[in-house]
């Protein structure tokens, strides 16, 4: 390894396939380690499957794409100088400006030459005697290097139902996940869109002011709230950018990872109905995801948890004309909040248009994909245009998309088959150096991914340095620390309704994917505490430098 006063990062070197780290993915995750790892001296290489940088918000350009966190939090806190200099321009930004701002970030931190863009990590092999990674590609690379850091992302491998006969498709399929780049005209045309997830939600009411018409293909139905998204005023923001200091300091601590949704203090019983319907009706009208967050039990409690579920099936029979259409649309199969809140701008209202139609996957499922359509149990709905809104591979995904082998030899995809197991979502026992950012059995997706990626990747930099400190070769996970690290997000999970829903989280909406919860549920600000602690404690149930036969 480089010492960190060593070679110049990314100096021209004569070898281009040895590095101090490999890093997979080019999103906010793998900008901002690249950015670290690059500061500290140490050669460092990007690999990215797609033409740009952006992650998530470079793949999902489906129109409607937003992000459910306010604009003004969901950015990096690590340069004040970039906090400063960047204007977001609504409320809830748009997948077009987040991704301006993430070719912004890889501009202005020179990061796109440490980036191999259009390439798609195939292989990465832990090679014991040499303590080093080795790593192949798609495009016939082989590289070598001490850390492997998979900044691979929790939304990033779309999944595709294999309805029969899709390939016989006489139109056009686009799935939300892979949205073609130029933009896509549904003026006169007959769309279907499978899927009614965050996805759907948000692409629905955009793609029915265009098409001639549009069928909406439900299987369940779920909750969504309002965004209340608007235009920023300019002075709201130049506000809101001097309190940074102090809203960044906020939000790293917060549960959520936002410094605007602090812990509630009292349970959704401990109102009275009037006073708790006065509660929900403002953050209904304040938009965003406050709803689920305005009693500190709504997440734990039956009781509490049907006082919100019902106050927002209420308000879907007051939007939706149709009594029928309502009903179909009401939510009745899990809390609301265990599974992915959406947000909305005009969903509901949608229903209410001539030219939509909802099929309730319940009553008449798909059969197939014919070459005209699809055709449910009862009808055939002729169609030009097939969308899929059917999520992904979750927060697994895309790390078992990679033949990654550790100690032995032993895959990955093998040592998670029952479920992922790591120890604190940071490495999993058996394969030292390997680290992944906001993985398994960390806060992610129940959090501000961007506050949540500066935290793992700040650790992992610390780690990374204080190994070189110390003269390490390796860091690896203890596999009693990995044990007790699982066991203890599942108990934590298991005191909340979350495990309960048919989720993503859990890998329901795949078949055969072991059910297991796989976000760490106790909130980013304890978290944080837990990691510091363990790193000041020596790496506290890591093993540093093990020798090969160490770890089972
Ligand atoms: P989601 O939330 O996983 O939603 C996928 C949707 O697709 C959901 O309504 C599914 O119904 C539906 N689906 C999946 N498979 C099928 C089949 N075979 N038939 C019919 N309907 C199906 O993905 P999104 O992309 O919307 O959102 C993912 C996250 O991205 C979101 O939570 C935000 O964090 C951003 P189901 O509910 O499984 O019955």
């Amino acid at each position: 390894m480089a010492t960190h006063a060593g070679q110049a990062a990314d100096a021209p070197a004569a070898d281009t396939t040895a590095f101090d780290a490999v890093v997979v993915g080019a999103g906010f995750g793998g900008m901002y380690m690249l950015h670290r790892l690059r500061g500290m001296g140490l050669r460092v290489t990007v690999i990215e499957a797609a033409d740009d940088v952006g992650g998530t918000w470079n793949w999902n350009r489906y129109p409607g794409a937003r992000c459910d966190v306010e604009s003004l939090e969901y950015s990096f806190s690590f340069s004040e100088e970039l906090q400063q200099e960047w204007t977001w321009t609504e409320r809830f930004a748009s997948q077009p400006e987040i991704l301006a701002y993430a070719r912004h970030v890889a501009d202005r931190f020179d990061l796109r030459r440490g980036i191999r863009f259009g390439t798609r990590v195939r292989s990465a092999h832990y090679d014991e005697a040499q303590a080093q990674w080795s790593i192949t590609t798609d495009r016939g690379d082989a590289l070598r290097a001490r850390f492997c850091i998979m900044a691979t992302g929790c939304l990033s491998l779309p999944r595709m139902p294999d309805f029969p006969g899709r390939d016989r498709f006489g139109g056009r399929l686009l799935h939300t996940a892979t949205w073609p780049h130029e933009p896509v005209d549904f003026t006169g045309l007959r769309v279907g869109v499978i899927g009614t997830g965050s996805s759907g939600i948000q692409v629905i009411p955009m793609i029915a002011r265009q098409a001639a018409h549009l069928h909406v293909f439900q299987r369940t139905p779920n909750f969504s709230l309002p965004s209340g998204n608007r235009p920023l005023a300019g002075d709201e923001v130049a506000q809101f950018k001097a309190r940074y200091p102090e809203v960044r300091e906020k939000a790293r601590h917060a549960p959520a990872g936002i410094a605007g949704m602090p812990a509630p203090d009292r349970g959704a019983l401990d109102d009275p109905e009037e006073r708790r319907r006065e509660v929900y009706e403002a953050a209904w009208r304040n938009g965003s995801t406050g709803l689920t967050r305005a009693y500190n039990n709504l997440l734990m409690d039956e009781a509490a948890n049907a006082t919100a579920a019902e106050f927002v099936r209420e308000k879907i029979r007051s939007i939706v004309t149709d009594p029928a259409v309502a009903e179909r649309l009401t939510p009745r199969d899990h809390f609301i909040g265990t599974k992915r809140i959406c947000l909305d701008s005009g969903y509901f209202q949608t229903f209410n248009r001539p030219n939509v139609t909802l099929v309730s996957l319940r009553e008449t499922p798909i059969e197939s994909i014919t070459e005209a359509g699809i055709r449910t149990s009862r009808e055939e709905i002729p169609l030009d245009v097939i969308v899929f809104a059917t999520g992904f591979d979750a927060i697994t995904g895309a790390l078992l998309d990679i033949d990654i082998r550790g100690r032995r030899g032993l895959p990955l995809a093998e040592k998670w088959r029952g479920g992922p197991r790591t120890y604190l979502g940071l490495m999993t026992a058996g394969f030292p150096n390997l680290f992944s950012i906001t993985g398994p059995g960390s806060p992610s997706v129940l959090t501000n991914m961007i506050t949540s990626i500066e935290q793992h990747v700040d650790w992992i930099a610390r780690c990374i340095h204080d190994l070189a400190a110390r003269g390490a070769r390796s860091i690896e996970a203890d596999p009693a620390a990995e044990d007790g690290w699982v066991a203890h997000v599942n108990a934590v999970a298991d005191q909340t309704l979350f495990p309960r829903a048919n989720s993503w989280y859990v890998g329901a909406n795949l078949p055969g994917k072991p059910r297991v919860f796989m976000p760490y549920v106790g909130g980013l600000g304890v978290y944080r505490r837990r990691c510091d602690e363990v790193a000041e404690r020596g790496y506290e149930g890591f093993i540093l430098d093990a020798p090969a036969a160490a770890v089972a």
